[in-house]
């Protein structure tokens, strides 16, 4: 990179506003987000975006994932390009920064090139991922998984929410069901901007986190069919009670990390019963179970430990279960030289910066077993995500956003031929 762009950085206060501008599309009255994937207001946050890139000159594409990439040409259109961006869909309350950082610092990173005339070697691609949360459509990161090749397309457009819709069926309803294949190519290096959305960073007065990568994610989905009947007439010896039963298991998930060690995280965060009424023994419960780790076996030995309490539990109840293995991800390590780039840059540029590990999943994640991947953090005031309350201070944002462009225009300007995996 030519010395003369060493001082280059973005527009803070226009980051800012496109942050802002994204925030209307979704907001709730606690100040928080809910933009649920494929949703109309998901829909409204697509239509800017795309506003935004043709105001570029960006070339838009959609593929059959609703995948949003905006394209700026380098000079040799041929070569593998770099990647950067995040996701545009949020938790159903959820924050103003988790995801949508990564997109509005990837096009204040094309901005800023433009600004200047910068003229890089290769293209510079900006990504809007569809789906990315996985609260309204399961499984988590459901394109980057299609692209990356690790889930079937046909699979995921499958996929039902809460009321039966089909995610492929939403798709084409907001006209986001591209013609482009959702299907892996070269890249050169791809860098995602994201809130760390945990409390290291501001514990430890640093601006920049560098995940080595992302742990892994599996999440499972347990149904229990117990008896319902009228709560006054029923003795409570040999009821079949649904909800208790899954009470009994939610206590076993919370106590798994402690009886597995290895910095193991294990939620129930979704639980619902059948029929719901106060006066009606639970007949049927569904409850969500996510297990983290950077361990992989570890969590697979978890969950095999945690199936074998359940039927155990289940049976003292007199309750049938059915267990779905929804989805795994395995935990992902991002490119060493980009992960040195990353910490490199921070430095260069002036801010502090923490080696660390992401226990939230990331595009990335896919995305780091296609080609050289890495992440930029900023820290989440309070450590908190996936709340209203989420916040990251608007220097910090800029501070990330200044780390995304220069490791960007670094690799952006790398010839080295042949070392783009596939
Ligand atoms: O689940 C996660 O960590 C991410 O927000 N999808
Ligand atoms: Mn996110
Ligand atoms: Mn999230």
């Amino acid at each position: 990179m030519s010395t003369g762009l060493l001082g280059l950085r973005v527009d803070g206060a226009r980051l800012r506003r496109s942050l802002e501008a994204m925030a209307e599309l979704g907001a709730t009255p606690g100040g928080g987000m809910h933009r649920l994937a494929l949703s109309d207001d998901d829909r409204r946050a697509r239509d800017l975006l795309v506003s935004w890139l043709e105001e570029l000159g960006a070339r838009v594409e959609v593929d059959e994932m609703g995948d949003i990439f905006g394209r700026r040409p380098g000079r040799d259109a041929a070569l593998p390009p770099v990647i950067t961006g995040s996701h545009l869909d949020t938790q159903p309350r959820g924050g103003r920064f988790d995801g949508v950082l990564g997109v509005m610092g990837a096009l204040e990173v094309l901005r800023t090139l433009d600004d200047h005339g910068v003229e890089t070697l290769r293209s510079v691609e900006l990504v809007d991922w569809t789906n990315e949360e996985g609260s309204r459509f399961a499984p988590a990161m459901l394109a980057s998984g299609v692209w990356a090749g690790a889930l079937d397309r046909d699979w995921a457009w499958a996929r039902t929410d809460a009321d039966g819709f089909r995610f492929g069926d939403e798709l084409a309803r907001i006209g986001y069901r591209g013609s482009a294949p959702c299907a892996r190519r070269p890249f050169h290096a791809c860098y995602e901007l994201h809130i760390e959305q945990g409390p290291r960073l501001e514990r430890e007065g640093v601006t920049i986190g560098v995940p080595r990568g992302v742990v892994c994610l599996h999440w499972y989905d347990v149904y229990l069919e117990g008896v319902a009947n009228q709560v006054g007439t029923t003795p409570m010896d040999g009821r079949s009670d649904a909800l208790v039963t899954a009470a009994e298991m939610v206590l076993e998930v919370r106590g798994l990390p402690a009886r597995m060690g290895g910095g193991m995280v294990a939620t129930v965060g979704e639980l619902t019963t059948h029929p719901n009424s106060r006066n009606v023994v639970p007949g049927a419960a569904h409850f969500t179970v996510d297990i983290r780790s950077w361990d992989d076996d570890l969590a697979l030995r978890a969950w095999d430990a945690l199936q074998a309490e359940f039927r155990a539990i289940a049976e003292r109840h007199g309750c049938g279960i059915r267990v779905e293995e929804t989805w795994r991800v395995r935990h992902n390590e991002f490119a060493p030289e980009l992960v040195a780039r990353v910490r490199d840059t921070a430095e260069r540029l002036g801010y502090s910066s923490l080696a660390m590990e992401s226990g939230a999943g990331h595009d990335a994640s896919y995305l780091a077993t296609v080609g050289p991947t890495a992440m930029v953090f900023v820290p989440s005031i309070g450590g908190r995500s996936h709340v209203e309350v989420e916040e990251t201070g608007w220097e910090d944002c800029e501070a990330g956003a200044n780390v995304l462009l220069h490791c960007v225009l670094a690799s952006a300007d790398e010839p080295a031929p042949g070392e783009d995996a596939v």
